[in-house]
């Protein structure tokens, strides 16, 4: 992965006799940044400012005796023009009140917090130390990379610990990440909703330049909403590179956001936040799908043609059953969400009415590519087809490459695999996962399941846990717990070959879905949350908190099936 600097030239200095500050702007947006930074020791010391332009420095020197210990200290204040319009100036401030306050005032404040959010977001496990680190590394991961105070920022794809994906936002926010926020830190999980609320004008301008309606969120997203996946891979040794279609096709995102949006809203019974923001993000994304379901005449059904569906090994693929059955999810949803304002907030059903050219046609046009979108079934075998065409690609047996660590696009070849039957991550599995029932009976869940587990090879971080989730689910004990190892293992073992890209966000937040949901078996029913436990066999306790409508349950389940909730 190639590092990339998106900083103009550094100005340094110095102030006083141990301060040190950078200050910097960034090339594309012109974000200014500044760090005031302090190192203070405890002994009597000699400091000397040393370094180089865009590398202050300071140094001291002192004399030590034995048994007279000396504390180093080391204090830095950061702010951006994303919170003042003088972020150096005001970096000096804040360095001044945290000298004043002192390291130990400082540290005993910043425990104080991390307890609250562990309080309410920590996962314990009894009897399986690995797992038990495993669940904490990722849920500390996504929490420090989840905005706190800010409505404008995503989580990239790597968090901010390395340069994979150059910071962008992907699927991997809403589906990955975000159901652990909305379940343990909502007030979190709304500066994520908000931001892709703030990036309806993207959405929009994305959505006009295809030819559709509505709001059509870019796959890869920025700061500016608009479209950023590249179009080319960097050239690789011989100078090749290969054209990136997924900006152009991955079209699901939309219903993604939709789909997190509706978790939200029905964990939290926010309805201000449904009221004023996500009703709009999720009419504007149903009269996306509405204008991009095709009309077949021959078959006499809607169709959705050239998409990238969650298996990105296969492109531009008709009636990815992923895409099509998550756009008929999101217009089923617009218009309960529409129905709802209609009775609860007619104000706010008008202004949106009016506001987003909706009509009496357009519920009659959702209504009709409900009915008739094309859901790609085999009815003999009992199973959804995961595109098109899907069965007529050349059989693999994936299994047979194991153990690996690369992907089997690697051991191929890019254009070998697309027309190998090897999937890269949950794409029906993924279905499941979020759908359940709601898909189709159980008995066709399995056969799905005996289809498809088997032609995944995991090329993505993101599917062991959501595999292992699923397993869990279907009754397959050994399956999801040996899944779950594998997801484990993303980042702590290194196990896809590439954590110096960064750390893999959404494998940390597919951990915990794949104990809470999985494992544990939480699910909102209409009565709400309902717990179906199936633990590993040698996990002898697990705890964790959710909160629903605004009230923390603590939840303790028990090998051999007893199940303890408090409110705390
Ligand atoms: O969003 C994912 C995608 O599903 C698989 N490739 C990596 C992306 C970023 O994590």
């Amino acid at each position: 992965m190639t590092a990339f600097n998106h900083w103009q030239p550094w100005q340094t200095g110095q102030h006083g006799n141990d301060e040190i500050w950078v200050q910097s702007r960034t090339l594309q947006n012109r974000y200014g940044m500044a760090m005031h930074g302090a190192l203070l020791c405890s002994g009597r010391h000699q400091p000397r400012f040393t370094g180089d332009a865009g590398h202050p420095e300071v140094e001291y020197t002192l004399n030590l005796a034995e048994r007279r210990p000396v504390t180093i200290t080391k204090l830095v204040a950061v702010h951006t023009t994303r919170d003042t319009d003088q972020p150096l100036i005001t970096a000096q401030h804040t360095l001044a009140a945290a000298r004043q306050k002192g390291y130990d005032r400082l540290y005993k404040e910043h425990c104080r917090a991390w307890e609250k959010v562990w309080e309410l977001s920590d996962v314990e496990i009894e009897g399986d130390e690995f797992s038990q680190q495993a669940i904490r590394f990722s849920i500390y991961h996504v929490l420090i990379a989840a905005p706190q105070h800010d409505e404008q920022a995503n989580i990239g794809a790597k968090t901010l610990s390395g340069p994979g994906y150059r910071g962008h936002a992907f699927w991997d926010t809403e589906l990955f990440m975000v159901p652990l926020l909305t379940a343990t830190q909502p007030k979190l999980s709304h500066n994520l909703m908000m931001y892709r609320y703030h990036r309806l004008a993207g959405a929009r301008a994305k959505a006009v330049a295809e030819g559709y309606q509505g709001a059509m969120f870019p796959w890869e997203s920025d700061d500016t909403g608009e479209e950023v996946t590249p179009k080319w891979t960097p050239p690789d040794s011989k100078g090749k590179r290969i054209r990136i279609w997924t900006g152009d096709l991955e079209q699901h995102v939309t219903s993604d956001i939709a789909y997190a949006m509706m978790q939200y809203w029905r964990w939290t019974r926010d309805d201000e936040f449904m009221r004023q923001h996500g009703a709009e993000v999720i009419l504007d994304g149903a009269s996306f799908w509405a204008s991009r379901a095709e009309w077949k005449p021959e078959q006499a059904r809607y169709e959705i043609h050239h998409v990238i569906g969650p298996d990105e090994y296969h492109e531009d693929v008709n009636n990815s059953v992923f895409t099509n059955r998550m756009a008929r999810w999101h217009l089923e949803s617009a218009l309960e969400v529409w129905d709802w304002l209609a009775s609860a907030h007619p104000d706010d059903a008008r202004r949106l009415v009016e506001q987003l050219e909706l009509s009496e046609a357009s519920r009659q046009r959702w209504q009709e590519v409900i009915q008739r979108l094309y859901i790609p079934f085999d009815t003999e075998r009992q199973i959804h087809i995961q595109y098109d065409g899907f069965f007529d690609l050349k059989p693999v047996d994936v299994l047979a490459f194991e153990p690996r660590v690369h992907s089997l696009q690697s051991v191929f070849s890019y254009e070998t695999t697309r027309g190998l039957r090897i999937i890269k991550q949950a794409d029906v599995v993924m279905l499941i996962a979020l759908l359940g029932e709601e898909l189709a009976p159980r008995e066709v869940l399995l056969n799905n399941w005996n289809t498809y587990y088997p032609l995944c090879d995991h090329g993505s971080s993101l599917s062991p846990a959501v595999h292992a989730w699923v397993a869990a689910r279907l009754g397959f004990d050994q399956l999801a717990w040996e899944l779950f190892r594998h997801a484990a293992g993303i980042d702590l073992e290194d196990n896809k070959g590439n954590s110096r890209d960064g750390i893999h966000g959404a494998a940390c937040g597919g951990l915990w879905q794949a104990i809470v949901f999985g494992f544990a078996g939480l699910r909102l029913s209409e009565n709400g949350p309902i717990l179906d436990p199936r633990l590993p066999a040698h996990w002898q306790q697990l705890r964790f908190c959710v909160s629903f409508h605004g009230k923390t349950y603590q939840i303790t389940l028990l090998q051999g099936g007893g199940i303890n909730i408090s409110k705390r």
